[in-house]
């Protein structure tokens, strides 16, 4: 006796993509339709294959304002599944808690939605009761841990919990709903349909405890394939097929630079990268690591602008391979230049002074706007390096350009 169903999170539908607008082509409407895309590639997996049923782990939409195409697509796709006879079980998440503003949509009755308290649902599968344990967020911050309240398994029932949180002590992303994996697996359930961290990863194998991660990477750092799981569950023993879905997949290449003087030639190499990344992955975006740089290509580089070699690069890229967007270049210099002392340098130091707190205490304003921060990434550790590397790149070039910084 085998029960078979989808594990998906995380699907972010409506994500807004910001900085993606300079892409040529039909790359910046790919990137901005990716989430839908991915949401209607796993509806048709499901209605062609006909699983038992459908788990969604949270975060089903991007912002707690749950745009009206964004429900509309979401609706859509229920009805299809209603249609094949898929019930789906929905829990919410902290980016689309109960607390939000948005338009009404009524769903089809194969959905059902779990409310903010741990709550079950029963049904039965060709004789066998399956029972699925889950929550949605009540609002946009649940920082305490969940996990006390959901029931320990008991009877012949499968046992699936659902839940949309992290591992308590993960320091590398935001904590909401914390557990253990001694906690998930004391509960005694046959699997646990975890959301909320984008990466896909297996804490435990049997049962299996699961982040399918998001079905579509939302920005450069979620890079690789992005999908679901389709899994079976038999006589205690569970096996399970991620199958992609992202409608492109980010990633990264570097470019060996060392000898190069002619800028065709720099293009031949980047091309061949773009082209092997195509391979690999099919459609996606890429970011070019430029290494190896040495005298002679830092002189070739510096004769034009950078975003110059970007549209460059772009627009061969579109020649060659249209479904590969370059996302960004980075130049890995050996040494940065030396910068003159006065008003940049103070303002690198101060800017390299600031500790994770001291960002965020000058991003309150941004971060605590109702609309804008689904415009801002997360304001990590990575994110506060990146942000002060670029700014003090952008100020050194600045300086030693005269001023002509982009
Ligand atoms: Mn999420």
């Amino acid at each position: 006796m085998t029960i078979r169903f989808i594990h998906a999170a995380d699907l972010h539908l409506g994500s807004p993509f910001k900085g993606f607008a300079g892409l040529p082509g039909k790359m910046a409407e790919t990137v901005r339709e990716s989430t839908f895309t991915a949401f209607r590639n796993l509806i048709d997996h499901a209605s062609r294959t006909r699983p038992d049923f459908l788990l969604i782990a949270g975060d089903v939409y991007d912002g707690e304002d749950r745009s009206l195409r964004a429900q509309e697509q979401f609706r859509q796709g229920m009805e299809m599944l209603r249609g094949a006879g898929i019930p789906v079980f929905v829990s919410h998440g902290n980016h689309d808690h109960l607390a939000g503003s948005w338009v009404r949509f009524s769903l089809p009755d194969n959905v059902r939605v779990f409310g903010p308290e741990v709550e079950k649902a029963e049904l039965t599968i060709r004789g066998t009761t399956v029972t699925i344990h889950g929550f949605s967020y009540p609002e946009r911050h649940v920082t305490e841990p969940v996990i006390g309240r959901y029931p320990p398994a008991g009877g012949d029932a499968v046992e699936i919990g659902m839940l949309h949180g992290s591992i308590r002590g993960d320091e590398a992303h935001d904590v909401y709903a914390p557990f253990t994996k001694d906690e998930l697996l004391e509960k005694g359930y046959d699997y646990w349909a975890l959301g909320h961290i984008h990466k896909r990863q297996l804490l435990h194998e049997q049962p299996p405890i699961v982040y399918p991660g998001s079905l579509q990477g939302l920005h450069r750092k979620e890079s690789g394939a992005k999908g679901f799981y389709d899994v079976a569950i038999g006589r205690g023993k569970a096996s399970l097929e991620f199958i992609p879905a992202g409608a492109l997949v980010f990633g990264q290449a570097e470019v060996e630079c060392a000898g190069i003087r002619h800028a065709d030639e720099w293009l031949e190499r980047c091309m061949d990268r773009i082209r092997a990344f195509r391979e690999a992955n099919g459609p996606g975006l890429l970011d070019l690591r430029l290494s190896g740089i040495d005298e002679g290509a830092e002189g070739m580089f510096n004769d034009a602008p950078e975003s110059e070699w970007l549209e460059f690069i772009r627009e061969a890229a579109m020649r060659d391979c249209p479904d590969v967007g370059i996302h960004r270049i980075t130049w890995e210099r050996a040494a940065a230049p030396a910068v003159p002392g006065g008003l940049f340098r103070d303002v690198l130091d101060e800017l390299v002074s600031w500790d994770a707190d001291g960002w965020k205490s000058r991003l309150t304003d941004l971060y605590g706007h109702r609309q804008a921060y689904r415009f801002t990434g997360r304001l990590d550790e990575e994110s506060i390096r990146e942000i002060r590397e670029e700014a003090d790149r952008l100020l050194t070039e600045g300086l030693m350009k005269g001023g002509r910084a982009e």
